[in-house]
């Protein structure tokens, strides 16, 4: 019997690789965004490759109303989700705090943040309930350690980090693993997005070494769901070999 994930954020980036490989192995999938045309595509893609059966939900993670009723769709075989990975998210901008963005700060903390906790909290009764299901965080680097101008950025992951923490001690007596996954340099949009679309400067972000693909962190996601039960794992910061810190990125 096939089991069922839903991840956010999964028309492009981590998140749609998130999606292809659980899909490749033995997953029914929720895939979820925005850009309808973009999750058609993967759904698409996935439909091609792979026995999975597909469904997309497209909402914005910010509008809890919007969140809930999607959220409706997730009846019949879809109402047992297995694993839900929290993945949808954004850097918008790169600015001292004194210049920084107010519409930026509040995009990255409604979506980092609260449309996080607006899933979780739709998702986790069923898990609680069945006493089985697997949370998967994913966190970054940038809540690990501050850096020069992520500030806000900092902050929504580290509140990410904390709530990874305490879902898990709110969870262990279900059974639920909650496991969190912390990227360094991964090449997706997210540059892109960051910069406003602006191409250039999001390319120079990934000048001169090798960064992490959307894959390699989808394959560490796939090693965390498919451990035994008596496993969790909890915490998982994933770098390039190049970079042994936010902003220490051997160039060459
Ligand atoms: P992408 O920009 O490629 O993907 C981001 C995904 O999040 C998209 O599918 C996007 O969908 C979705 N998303 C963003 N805002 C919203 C919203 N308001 N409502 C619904 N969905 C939304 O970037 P990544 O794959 O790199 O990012 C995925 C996660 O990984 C993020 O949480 C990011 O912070 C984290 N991360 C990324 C790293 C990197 O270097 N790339 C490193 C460490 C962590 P759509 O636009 O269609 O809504
Ligand atoms: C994304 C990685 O270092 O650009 O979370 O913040 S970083």
């Amino acid at each position: 019997m096939r089991s069922i994930a839903i991840i956010t954020g999964a028309s492009s980036g981590i998140g749609r690789a998130t999606a292809m490989a659980l899909a490749r192995n033995n997953y029914d999938v929720v895939i979820t965004g925005r850009r309808s045309e973009k999750l058609e595509r993967v759904e698409e893609e996935i439909r091609s490759i792979t026995e999975a059966d597909v469904l997309s939900l497209s909402f914005d993670i910010r509008n809890l109303d919007a969140v809930k009723l999607a959220c409706k769709k997730l009846n019949g075989k879809w109402a047992h989700i297995d694993v839900l990975v929290n993945n949808a998210g954004l850097a918008a901008g790169l600015s001292p705090i004194h210049e920084g963005s107010v519409d930026d700060w509040e995009q990255m903390i409604d979506t980092n943040i609260k449309g996080l906790l607006y899933i979780t909290r739709i998702i986790t009764p069923g898990m609680v309930k069945r006493e089985k299901g697997h949370i998967i965080n994913i966190g970054s680097i940038a809540g690990k350690e501050a850096y020069e101008n992520g500030n806000v950025y900092n902050a929504s992951k580290f509140a990410v980090d904390g709530l990874t923490q305490s879902m898990r001690i709110d969870l262990v007596e279900y059974g639920i693993k909650v496991t969190a996954l912390n990227p360094g340099a991964v090449e997706t949009e997210f540059s892109l997005v960051r910069f406003k679309g602006d191409q250039e400067k999001a390319d120079h972000v990934y000048d001169g070494f090798t960064p992490l693909y959307a894959e390699d962190i989808a394959e560490a996601i796939l090693f965390a769901i498919t451990r035994p039960p008596h496993v969790n794992i909890d915490d998982l910061v994933i770098m390039p070999t190049s970079q042994a810190r936010s902003r220490k990125i051997i160039r060459k």
